[in-house]
């Protein structure tokens, strides 16, 4: 029996280029001389793609896929893979849910902690000798316990960032989602209305066009001068212009950041203020949460070609 053909456009992890290998016929077309070619000669072959994080998917690509299946995306967040026109052509598209959440939670809860304890510079300033040469490093403005937490998407990982913060005796103020949920946090239908009520904003919505710039200027003079912003979702969701201006003119206190609007391209202005914490895209990235959510892609794809069902779609 001839196996199912699947690209990969990028290299992916060792667990799905294994995996994939194994089971399947890879094409793999970050290797190929000429990916032009090889997308004409073996586009109508391929039955399968197997998608990294930040690769754009798009009905350009799926134009020339003419019997695609299946699209397996590598995260949860499948913002880089056009799925209306996926399911316009009949094509599922899976993503990796449930298996990071504890890793990207924990993630938030450190560039929380960071941000308001200024961890980061207190190491950087031990390193650079400055505790032996000007005494102790000054004291944070701001503490942990009892900070006042508003969630802005309470699903897998915001439930797990809420639990977490309930042990560091925060108080889960309330959380904006389009849709209520059986929570026992209160529901806010308004984000404006949430941000007025706390001084930490978690960031952890999709990015999308519902999402996009949902904490824009106003929202952030709503988190108000002792405000700490956590987006551990999309970058896209804040408007970086009007977060640059809120942390320059302390409109709001700090930033913690681990994503960006236009990754890896950070904002110079970012990078220059000192009440920022900036980290480089690792919520989920351990070594045995990637190899978690890798396995994942691997088994929606069997799963797909053996039984005509994935195991996570998000379209189906
Ligand atoms: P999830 O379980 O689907 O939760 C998403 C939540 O966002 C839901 O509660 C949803 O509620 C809410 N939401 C969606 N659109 C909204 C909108 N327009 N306005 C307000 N709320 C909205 O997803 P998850 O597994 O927790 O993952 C969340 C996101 O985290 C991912 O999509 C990804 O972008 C990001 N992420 C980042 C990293 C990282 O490394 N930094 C790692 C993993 C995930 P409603 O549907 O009721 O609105
Ligand atoms: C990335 C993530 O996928 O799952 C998500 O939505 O943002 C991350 O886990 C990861 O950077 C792999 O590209």
């Amino acid at each position: 029996m001839t196996r199912p053909t699947v690209l990969m456009p990028v290299p992916m992890h060792d667990v799905v280029v294994d995996g994939c290998e194994e089971r399947f016929e890879l094409l793999r077309l970050w290797e190929a001389d000429d990916p032009d070619a090889l997308l004409e000669q073996r586009g109508a072959d391929v039955r399968g793609l197997a998608v990294g994080g930040h690769s754009h998917i798009d009905a350009a690509l799926f134009d020339r896929l003419p019997k695609l299946e299946v699209v397996a995306n590598f995260g949860v967040g499948y913002d880089s893979v056009d799925v209306g026109a996926a399911t316009e052509r009949g094509i599922v598209v899976t993503n990796t849910p449930g298996v990071l959440d504890d890793e990207v939670a924990d993630t938030a809860l450190g560039l929380l902690l960071m941000t308001v304890r200024e961890l980061g510079r207190a190491e950087r300033y031990l390193r650079e000798g400055r505790w032996a040469a000007e005494g102790h490093y000054p004291l944070t403005d701001l503490t942990v316990t009892g900070r006042r937490v508003g969630i802005l998407g309470l699903g897998r990982i915001g439930e797990a960032i809420a639990q977490r913060a309930e042990a560091f005796r925060m108080t889960i103020a309330g959380y904006h989602n389009r849709t209520r949920k059986d929570s026992p946090y209160r529901y806010y239908p308004s984000l404006l209305e949430l941000a007025r009520d706390v001084d930490t904003l978690v960031v952890v919505v999709p990015g999308n066009a519902s999402t996009r710039h949902l904490v824009d200027a106003e929202v952030l003079r709503a988190l108000g001068p002792d405000g700490v912003l956590v987006n551990i979702g999309r970058g896209t969701v804040v408007d970086e212009t009007a977060l640059v201006e809120a942390l320059r003119t302390r409109t709001i206190r700090a930033a913690g950041l681990d994503v960006f609007e236009d990754e890896p391209n950070v904002p110079q202005e970012l990078i220059d203020l000192d009440n920022t914490v900036l980290l480089p895209h690792v919520g989920s990235g351990s070594e045995p949460t990637r190899r978690a959510m890798a396995q994942l892609v691997v088994d929606n794809l069997e799963s797909w070609f053996a039984e005509g069902r994935a195991h996570t779609p998000v379209n189906a």
